[in-house]
């Protein structure tokens, strides 16, 4: 076995982190929660040649994933799904009624590879406390440690993106930074929301049909579109997420684009 120096560990640790922070301090976009709908956004984004950063304030990405339904690990998507998962190698299993099922650990795994391997970064025990923003329109992100957000008397940085997408899900976190100073009025969003009772059907085609920007600079995808928007809740069906993260990357994507004519 090769001799180790245990300070030449440390420093390849130190240098190869703050090599990547420094590098993802400013982006094309920063998605907020490594979920499923983040997750998928992040390859579709990174796979189109963006710039994207996954901010996510937990030890391991893949949100709600993991607990599948009542914490039995299994995911279950409908076939609009299928094509997706296919194309990020996650492998599903045909049920009856047109549902499929995938292994929960197999599909935060592979959502993780594949927006990896597309080149996007993801970067763990970051929590968001706060958005930028710059004469009404969102420009990056206001982050700490997870364990000293909101822990310790300690100011948080600043990340900066083109685009800033709100997957943090059932809490829809960076919404609320921009509802609780009044800021959403003028949008036409609703100033308080409660997600619907459960309706798999039509929560399914909510989240996917309603994500989009809510604010300038500031797009909602996944969970957060129902929490955002008073749609209903689809309780342990993945194809909604899956989809909505690929339809917010789409409409970001032609944002992106448009945006150097903005000026
Ligand atoms: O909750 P989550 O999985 O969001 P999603 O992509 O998917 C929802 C489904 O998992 C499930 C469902 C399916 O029927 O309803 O709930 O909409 O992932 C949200 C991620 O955001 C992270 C959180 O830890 C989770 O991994 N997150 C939340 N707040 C913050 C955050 C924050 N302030 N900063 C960084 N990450």
């Amino acid at each position: 076995m090769t001799r180790l120096d245990e300070v030449e560990i440390s420093k390849t640790i130190l240098c190869t982190y703050h090599e990547n922070l420094l590098e993802r301090v400013a982006s094309d976009v920063i998605i907020v929660g490594a979920g499923p709908s983040g997750l998928v956004a992040a390859f579709c984004l990174a796979q189109a040649g963006v710039k994207v950063t996954v901010l996510e304030k937990r030890l391991a990405p893949g949100g709600g994933i993991w607990g599948g339904g009542m914490a039995m690990n299994v995911a279950v998507v409908q076939d609009e799904a299928v094509a997706l998962l296919d194309e990020m190698n996650v492998r599903s299993q045909r049920r009856d009624n047109n549902l499929y099922a995938i292994d929960s650990v197999e599909l935060a795994a592979g959502l993780c590879w594949s927006a990896l391997r597309a080149g996007a970064a993801v970067l763990n025990l970051v929590t968001v406390e706060d958005l930028c923003v710059h004469q009404n329109r969102v420009t990056g992100a206001v982050v700490n440690r997870t364990n000293i957000a909101g822990a310790l008397p300690v100011d948080p940085i600043a990340f900066s993106a083109r685009a800033t997408l709100d997957a943090t899900g059932h809490e829809a976190v960076l919404v609320q930074c921009l509802r609780k100073r009044g800021l959403l009025s003028a949008t036409g969003a609703p100033d308080e929301s409660l997600e619907g009772p459960m309706d798999a059907t039509a929560g399914e085609r909510f989240v996917v049909e309603r994500a989009c920007e809510i604010f300038p600079g500031l797009w909602i995808s996944g969970m957060s579109v129902c929490a955002t928007l008073g749609g209903p809740r689809m309780g342990p069906i993945f194809g909604g997420m899956l989809l909505s993260g690929k339809r917010v990357a789409e409409a970001i994507l032609t944002d992106l684009q448009r945006q150097p004519a903005r000026g």
